[in-house]
């Protein structure tokens, strides 16, 4: 039987996910036997991934240098990613903040809800967790993540995954040095670099294969243990406009990749459709990133050059979705709690919101880890941080979920952004994910 493109395999996944997982809501055993033995095969695929993520950093960002032969194509590249990212990071809290002072979700509701809500979520250890991670995170400046970003250790910084931002800073810093001792003395290093990334490339073919059965699990793990339902209601507002904005996004990058890159939007879309809907089945940058890297190049056409440095960057300090949450989240929490906002105060969100998406790691929740410095900033009550917090942790799963879908999106729209502008965005090679697989299973 001709085998079905990855997304469609990840997509029946998907679903057959989400019904397993609400006909295991009703049998009393059911949320426990999900979480005990059909999540870990989740947990795993997204390690796995996440595993490969920091080689094919190293590997794919050190080609892509290497490959450009010159600093000033390097610097080139790099100053037109960093500005791009920058003002759509801005544009995405603008539109959150627009969104969330017009529709006004936390207006209207009721003192008991916020009590119940309070009782049931303030305690939860998810909420304290993350206060306890955001404080950790809040002594420090705000320009914390650019001192965390410089390793003290090559070695740790490579092997660590949650210091993705320091892989990258050493990795750049190694790939210029390499250039700078001229293309005969780094040859070794260069080719040993290349085949890594051949190597870890076919890495992420061989983990792609148990896709449809991780994001079944993934997903029913997610559908269980999404909190209690009648409490999910309270929330359906501020959810709707968190979402609204997420589409409008991708609305925006539509247009962006239609008027400026001159490539049909919805081909776009289509194309990074299977980085996309692993994106919201692991809710991590990380995890998705060696899929977005193979969509781009591969079913894009978006050259090496461009993408090894584009998108492992943008995983890590693009993510306009969660930007755009922290706007929304911070507005919503205000109005629920009775704290007023400013015109300044919402200005102040649009620069701590830009600072804390980039400060943001690649991974599960860390939106709303950050979340905590944007609140301190409007000078919001810290007694009732947590109360703030716990309003919206009964969904922010399903949010984290689509809110990463979009920064994946952003980065990928990004790429053929700079690719185009600086020539480099070719033919796709087409290269069906069953010829990888025909390659990894027949070979
Ligand atoms: N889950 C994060 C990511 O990987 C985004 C977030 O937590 O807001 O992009």
């Amino acid at each position: 039987m001709k085998k079905l493109e990855l997304h469609w395999q990840i997509l029946i996944g998907m679903l057959f996910g989400i019904l397993f997982g609400f006909a295991m809501t009703y049998p009393e055993w059911g949320p426990q036997f999900v979480q005990d033995w059909i999540s870990p095969f989740g947990t795993i695929f997204v390690k796995l991934l996440k595993l490969i993520a920091i080689p094919l950093i190293l590997a794919s960002l050190i080609k892509g240098i290497s490959d450009l032969q010159d600093i000033s194509k390097f610097k080139n590249i790099g100053l037109r990613t960093i500005a791009i990212y920058i003002v759509t990071t801005v544009i995405a809290i603008t539109i959150g903040l627009i969104l969330v002072n017009l529709m006004k979700p936390g207006d209207g509701i009721s003192e008991d809800t916020i009590t119940k809500l309070t009782e049931t979520y303030a305690t939860d250890s998810g909420v304290t967790s993350k206060l306890e991670e955001a404080n950790r995170q809040k002594d420090s400046g705000p320009l914390q993540f650019l001192v965390d970003m410089v390793p003290d250790n090559a070695f740790r910084a490579v092997s660590d995954n949650s210091l993705m931002l320091q892989v990258i800073f050493f990795t750049i810093f190694l790939g210029i040095s390499m250039l700078l001792i001229g293309e005969k003395a780094a040859r070794p290093l260069k080719e040993f670099f290349d085949s890594l990334n051949e190597v870890v490339l076919k890495m992420v073919d061989l983990i792609m294969l148990t896709a449809p059965i991780a994001v079944f699990a993934l997903l029913a793990n997610v559908v269980v243990s999404s909190g209690d339902p009648d409490l999910l209601y309270a929330l359906l507002k501020y959810s709707g406009v968190v979402v609204l904005g997420l589409m409008l996004m991708i609305v925006f990058y539509s247009l962006v990749v239609s008027v400026f890159v001159k490539y049909n939007p919805i081909k776009f879309l289509s194309k990074i459709s299977p980085a996309q809907l692993l994106a919201f089945s692991t809710s991590s940058s990380a995890a998705t990133l060696p899929v977005t890297m193979e969509r781009v190049e591969e079913h894009i056409g978006v050259d090496k050059e461009v993408s090894s440095f584009v998108l492992p960057v943008g995983a890590t300090i693009n993510m306009d979705g969660t930007s755009l949450y922290q706007g929304v989240a911070a507005v919503f929490i205000s109005q629920a709690l009775g704290f007023d906002l400013t015109l300044g105060g919402q200005l102040t969100i649009i620069l701590t919101a830009l600072l804390a998406s980039i400060g943001s790691a690649a991974v599960p929740g860390a939106g709303m880890v950050m979340l905590v410095i944007v609140l301190e900033s409007i000078g919001f009550p810290p007694d009732k941080l947590a109360i703030g917090l716990a309003l919206i942790f009964a969904v922010d799963r399903p949010l984290d979920m689509l809110r990463t879908v979009v920064n994946v999106t952003g980065d990928a729209m990004v790429s053929m952004l700079v690719a185009k502008s600086v020539g480099k965005l070719g033919e796709p090679v087409e290269k069906k994910w069953n010829d990888h697989l025909d390659e990894v299973t027949h070979k």
